[in-house]
């Protein structure tokens, strides 16, 4: 498939016209004038009317305001009569108890059927009914301590008493073995952080995260300071992977900060803090001159390599951590305000595109390529990982933080209570959200791990049946399915319904949120009372099912789901930033300052 280039995609915006400015008239001999101003009381006279006319008109006719809104700055979706609150969200965002308890229900099943048959297991294999380890040294909880917040948040009081002692009894990270230094972290200790905020200061679980995190923090100790990406818990030791050695991911070294800053706050050692702050540094100082961020960097040189550059895999929770860096501090820390700016800025220019046919937004890769004189060129691949459907989500809160012309903003944001930035970044956010919601149009309601969008060059016009907008790539009749077709319980959509719901208060995140619970229930469901597995083709119906339950369905997945339907009041969102893993953290003012600008 030949696909378009980067530079030539670069938007241009059509100057306009401010309020009150004067727009030059084109005559009829092609010369521009412009009108010499006037105030007599005869032009008040001659306008007065046209306006009245143009008021009673737009009343008459709503829908055509609401598109010209929509059109310029992308409300529409939330004028539509809904209430504009300056009251707390949570003061009308009411809970949906059936819809809410269902998500339990299908919740605690998951849950008693892991502890049934592999309590304490890393992982979790639902048509087989056991389970397994990530290393053969043992389990380090990842699905357990993953779930400790999920089950205190729905009130599992006895599911989360018996998941406690299993910590205090049986959790240990004296494992001689490799394991990922960025999973281990957002999932193993942002679930005990989190658990320990949410307990209000159970020191079982701060003494596990500090000992979790002094095993963790060799890492750090390399030329850059960027972390290596495997630890070996036991022996305190980092280690380059076998699969890219001397390199990590943009990813995995930006997404371990809001965990290790919380850690320095509450134990008052600030060893945790500027380890992960160096990291950030570093970060900013290798900046590229577009302003994106490659997948991988260099761990000794601290410096981006020639890589991909997409908001997907191993890109995306780099950008997710900029914003929630800033927010997990009260917006104290200008640098990541700055930083964030700076990269959806970039984003906008170089990777937002529209689709083909619906003219959908979507953010597309890309991809170096070497020419026969070893020059660089770029590949603009219109390829989207489900993964960047947190971005749509993240993209509204940011416009209400960092675009926010005020401390705080109406529920949904009145347009002028937002920057031009935030108004872009809402309506990006917003719309990324809709082309989300459509990779869901399959045979099982539930989206690919990978879509490809049409593009005009790519000659699929020829066949019959093209799809106007997107694709799974390699997907064919009778052929085993690609990678790209499955649906392994990710939260990336529900993550985003969940906070444009609170965002907007529109009854339609919660409708999409709930058609892609059932679809879930329907396709997902292991007979039989095992759990909830992957499937490996979301067009195929029935679906045929994976044996893995991933431990981020119960920590993301079903967490959000219950967070959609339930009250507003439950883990605001000016008092918590959630980290990657959906492990909710309080938002707090520092009593560490900030190393570097
Ligand atoms: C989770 O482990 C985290 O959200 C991570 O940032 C990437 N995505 C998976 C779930 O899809």
């Amino acid at each position: 498939m030949t696909e378009s280039r980067a530079g030539r995609k670069l938007k241009k915006t059509p100057p306009k016209f401010a309020v009150g400015e004067q727009k030059p008239n084109k005559k009829e001999n092609g010369s521009t004038t412009i009108d010499a101003p006037s105030s007599s009381f005869s032009t008040t006279l001659i306008w007065l009317p046209v306006l009245l006319a143009v008021g009673v008109y737009f009343y008459l006719n709503p829908a055509i305001l609401i598109q010209i809104l929509d059109e310029y700055i992308g409300f529409s979706e939330h004028y539509d009569g809904a209430p504009v609150a300056l009251q707390p969200a949570h003061a009308y965002l009411s809970a949906d108890v059936a819809k809410r308890d269902a998500v339990v229900k299908t919740f605690r099943d998951s849950w008693l059927a892991y502890e049934r048959n592999a309590m304490g297991d890393d992982e979790y294999h639902p048509i087989s009914q056991q389970g397994s380890n990530l290393t053969k040294a043992g389990g380090i909880g990842y699905m357990v301590v993953d779930v400790l917040d999920s089950l205190q948040i729905m009130g599992l009081q006895n599911e989360y008493s018996r998941a406690r002692k299993w910590v205090e009894k049986d959790l240990s990270f004296d494992r001689d073995d490799e394991f990922s230094t960025f999973e281990t972290t957002i999932r193993v200790l942002g679930g005990l952080l989190s658990a320990y905020h949410l307990s209000d200061g159970d020191a079982l679980y701060l003494e596990k995260a500090v000992d979790l995190a002094d095993r963790i923090m060799p890492v750090f100790d390399t030329p850059s300071g960027l972390p290596l990406p495997v630890i070996n818990l036991a022996r305190r030791r980092g280690h380059h992977t076998k699969d890219f050695p001397g390199l990590t991911s943009i990813a995995e070294v930006a997404t371990l900060q809001l965990e290790f800053r919380y850690l320095s706050q509450v134990t008052g050692n600030d060893d945790y803090w500027r380890a992960a702050e160096r990291v950030m540094d570093v970060v900013k100082k290798a900046r590229l001159p577009h302003g994106l961020a490659s997948i991988f960097m260099n761990i000794d040189e601290g410096q981006y390599i020639t890589s991909a550059i997409r908001l997907g895999a191993r890109g995306d929770s780099y950008y997710e951590y900029l914003l929630k860096q800033y927010i997990q501090t009260n917006g104290s820390e200008q640098v990541y305000r700055d930083m964030y700016d700076d990269s959806i800025d970039a984003v906008h220019n170089y990777l937002i595109q529209k689709s083909m046919g619906h003219k959908m937004i979507y953010t597309s890769e890309l991809v170096p390529e070497k020419d026969a004189n070893d020059e660089i060129s770029w590949r603009l691949t219109p390829r989207q990982d489900h993964l960047v459907c947190f971005f749509g989500g993240s993209l509204m809160l940011g416009a209400t933080r960092t675009g926010s012309l005020s401390q705080s903003v109406s529920v949904p944001p009145r347009p002028d209570e937002l920057s031009e930035k935030g108004k872009r970044d809402w309506k990006t956010g917003s719309e990324l959200i809709n082309t989300c919601m459509h990779t869901h149009d399959t045979a099982t309601g539930l989206s690919p791990e990978t879509v490809y969008f049409r593009v005009a060059s790519d000659g699929m016009d020829a066949l019959p049946n093209a799809p106007p907008d997107w694709y799974i790539k390699g997907a064919a009749v009778g052929e085993f399915p690609p990678y790209d077709a499955r649906y392994m319980l990710r939260p990336e959509t529900v993550e985003s319904l969940f906070i444009a719901w609170r965002l907007t208060g529109d009854q339609l995140y919660r409708d999409h949120g709930w058609k892609i619970f059932q679809s879930i229930e329907k396709h997902c469901k292991v007979e039989g009372g095992g759990g909830y597995a992957t499937i490996i083709n979301v067009d195929e119906n029935p679906a045929r099912q994976e044996d893995k339950m991933e431990t981020f369905f119960l920590s993301e997945t079903l967490k959000y789901l219950y967070l959609l339907f339930d009250d507003a009041g439950t883990l605001s969102l000016d008092k918590h930033v959630f980290n990657t893993e959906a492990h909710p953290l309080p938002v707090f003012d520092p009593s560490i300052r900030t190393g570097f600008a």
